[in-house]
C-alpha cells in the first residue's frame, strides 16, 4: 500500500478530523475484516457514544428529503452528523445514488456532515456488517448522530433496525390499510410513525395508524408510538419529529433500555460475525469447491443419499475445536 495511505497514516489522519481519511478508512473495512480489525485497534482509545437513528420506508416516501432536513437541525445545534444510505440497487431504481447526492448535496457539504451511500445487494459478508462497522467508524470520528437510511422491504433491511435506537417509520399519503401495513410488519419495529408529504393529505393513515398501535399489545413496552406528520419539502413538522426522538432517546435512556439496546446490538454483531468466520473456515479449509461440484455431480442420480452424503463428507473432517 502506498505510504501516504497506509492504515497507520490513515487513521492519524482521521484522529485530527480529516474526512478523506475517513472515507478511505470506510472503503477499508467494507473490503475487508482483517483491516477492520487493525483499524478497530488502532482507535479503540476513543470513548464517543453516537446516538443511532433508523429512517425505514418503501421506495420513494422521501427518506432522503427528510434526512436532510434532520440532519439540517441537528446541525443547527453544533451536531456532527454521519449518515448512511442503503440505497436498492435494482435496475428500475439504480439512479437512486445520483438522485440522492443531488438532494442532499447543500447539507452533506457542511463540516459536520458525513454521508456514506452503500449498495443493499450484492455486499461481501452482508449489509448490516458494513452499517455495523461504519457506525464504529462514525463514532470514532465523534459523530453525535448517526442516521441510518433503508428501504423497508427485504430481510437484510428489516435486521438493520436491530442497530439502532430509534427507528422513525416513514409512510405517505396513498399508502394503503391496516392490513398492509401489519403485512408489511411495519407495526412491529416503528418507535415513531411519520406520515411525510402531508401536503398530499394522510390524515386517515395518521388515525389507521392510531388505531393499530392501541390494540397492539408491543405498546405494553412502555413507549407508545406518536404518529406524526411532515412535508420534507418544506420542512413542516420536522421540529415536532426532531422533539419525538429525543422523547424517545429520553425514554430509552431513563428506562435503561439503552443500555439493552446496546447489548442486542453487540449480540447481533458478534452473531453474525461468528457465523460469516465458521462460513469462510468452512469454504477455504474444510471442503474445496471440486469436492462439493463432485458430491453434486454424484447426486445427480441419487438425489434421496444427499443427508448421507453430507455426513459423510464431515466425517473426513476433524474440528479442531476444544469444547469446553
Ligand atoms: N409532495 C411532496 N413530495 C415530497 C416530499 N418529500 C419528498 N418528496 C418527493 O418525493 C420524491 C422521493 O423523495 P426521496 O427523498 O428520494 O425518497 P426516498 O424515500 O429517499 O427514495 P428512495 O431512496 O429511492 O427509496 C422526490 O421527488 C421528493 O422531492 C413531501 O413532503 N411532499
Ligand atoms: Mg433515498
Amino acid at each position: 500500500m502506498n505510504k501516504k495511505y497506509s492504515i497507520e497514516n490513515l487513521c492519524n489522519r482521521f484522529k485530527e478530523n480529516d474526512k478523506v481519511a475517513l472515507s478511505k478508512l470506510i472503503t477499508l473495512v467494507e473490503n475487508d475484516p482483517d483491516s477492520a480489525l487493525e483499524i478497530f485497534n488502532k482507535l479503540n482509545h476513543v470513548e464517543n457514544e453516537s446516538y443511532i437513528i433508523g429512517i425505514t420506508g418503501s421506495p420513494g416516501v422521501g427518506k432522503s428529503t427528510l434526512t436532510g432536513q434532520i440532519v439540517k437541525r441537528f446541525t443547527d445545534q453544533d451536531k456532527k452528523v454521519g449518515v448512511i444510505s442503503v440505497d436498492p440497487t435494482s435496475p428500475f431504481s439504480g439512479g437512486a445514488f445520483l438522485g440522492d447526492r443531488v438532494r442532499m448535496t447543500d447539507i452533506s457539504c457542511h463540516p459536520n456532515v458525513f454521508m456514506r451511500s452503500l449498495a443493499s445487494r450484492g455486499y461481501k459478508g452482508g449489509i448490516s456488517r458494513a452499517v455495523f462497522d461504519i457506525s464504529l467508524l462514525y463514532e470514532a470520528f465523534g459523530m453525535d448522530v448517526i442516521i441510518i437510511e433503508t428501504v423497508g422491504v427485504g430481510q437484510a433491511e428489516f435486521e438493520i433496525y436491530k442497530l439502532v435506537y430509534t427507528t422513525v417509520v416513514i409512510l405517505v399519503p396513498g399508502y394503503g390499510d391496516a392490513i398492509q401495513m401489519q403485512k408489511a410488519g411495519i407495526i412491529e419495529i416503528g418507535d415513531i410513525y411519520d406520515v411525510n408529504k402531508k401536503d398530499l393529505g394522510g390524515e386517515d393513515i395518521v388515525v389507521q395508524i392510531e388505531m393499530m398501535l392501541d390494540d397492539a399489545t408491543t405498546s405494553q413496552s412502555g413507549w407508545r408510538p406518536p404518529a406524526l406528520m411532515t412535508n420534507s419539502i418544506n420542512g413542516e413538522g420536522i421540529d415536532d419529529l426532531i422533539e419525538k426522538i429525543y422523547d424517545h432517546k429520553e425514554y430509552l435512556e431513563q428506562s435503561e433500555i439503552l443500555k439493552e439496546k446496546k447489548k442486542q446490538r453487540y449480540t447481533f454483531k458478534l452473531k453474525e460475525a461468528m457465523v460469516d468466520k465458521i462460513e469462510r473456515i468452512l469454504f477455504e479449509q474444510l471442503f474445496d469447491k471440486d469436492e462439493l461440484e463432485t458430491a453434486a455431480s454424484e447426486l445427480l442420480n441419487k438425489k434421496f443419499e444427499i443427508y448421507h452424503k453430507l455426513n459423510k463428507m464431515f466425517d473426513n473432517v476433524k474440528f479442531d475445536v476444544e469444547k469446553k
